[in-house]
């Protein structure tokens, strides 16, 4: 049974600040982790590490090489820190980078090499991927989310449990997390739904739910929840309905 988890970058950084990581949240989260780690594809959000030079530089507008140079390191450097906590927690991941395995168009995943993936998971080592840049075959370049990857991959590997964890109880109306969203509501909620706190140049809850609710169009569903809260994480990775579930009526 495999499983897709994201952990926003709202939980692993300061996004108020320039390359600013929570080590004691990382380290909170591995450890979650590696209470259920097996089949476990870990995709993590960039965080201060990715939208603060994102936006420095224009990106995706602006074609930047060394924007694109500097936003991979740094992102990079966070999913360094993640891998590493893993591996102090007791999981065996490794990192998979997409501006390596990944072709935009138009800003949407035209082709991802899933073969070594495949093989990590095979093998018992949790691949650990994050919103990246990536070049793209109509625009040069361009950013992949972490949540265009969650859905992406969800599809590819026809998860049977998809978690996207951020700093909120859910999809918030009136500061109150919906239990659930289907397609139909969202026109009378759109506006209400809340930006995301600090720097964010992929969409913030709106661009997440968009995601999932294309995602839910193919038959998956999803939740969205509190990342932030101590157990989460665990009851998300048993298939736990906690937060605001994303999903299709038949
Ligand atoms: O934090 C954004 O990924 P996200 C990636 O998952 C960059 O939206 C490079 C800003």
């Amino acid at each position: 049974m495999t499983k897709v988890l994201k952990i926003g970058g709202s939980i692993l950084t300061d996004k108020t600040r320039d390359n600013a990581a929570r080590r004691d949240e990382i380290s909170r989260v591995a450890q979650e982790i590696a209470a259920r780690p097996e089949d476990l594809v870990l995709v993590h959000g960039a965080g201060s590490f990715g939208h603060f030079p994102a936006k420095r530089y224009g990106l995706p507008l602006c074609f930047s090489p060394e924007g694109l140079r500097v936003t991979h390191a740094s992102v990079a450097r966070l999913n360094d820190l993640v891998v590493k906590a893993l591996s102090r927690a007791g999981v065996d991941s490794l990192p998979v980078h997409p501006l390596s395995c990944i072709l935009l168009s138009n800003g949407r995943i035209d082709s991802f090499a899933l073969e070594p993936l495949k093989a990590m998971l095979k093998d018992g080592l949790m691949p650990v991927l994050h919103g990246d840049v990536a070049m793209d075959a109509t625009r040069k370049a361009g950013i992949v989310s972490g949540d265009q990857l969650v859905t992406f991959l969800a599809r590819a590997l026809q998860a049977e449990v998809v978690a996207v964890g951020c700093d909120v109880d859910g999809v918030l109306l009136s500061g109150r997390p919906l239990s659930e969203i289907t397609r139909v509501d969202l026109p009378a909620i759109e506006c209400a739904i809340g930006e995301s706190a600090g720097v964010d140049v992929t969409g913030g809850m709106r661009g997440k739910l968009q995601e999932l609710l294309n995602l839910a169009d193919t038959g998956i569903d999803s939740v969205i929840f509190n990342a932030a809260r101590r157990g989460n994480i665990v009851c998300a990775l048993r298939g736990e309905s906690i937060g605001t579930r994303v999903w299709r009526p038949n």
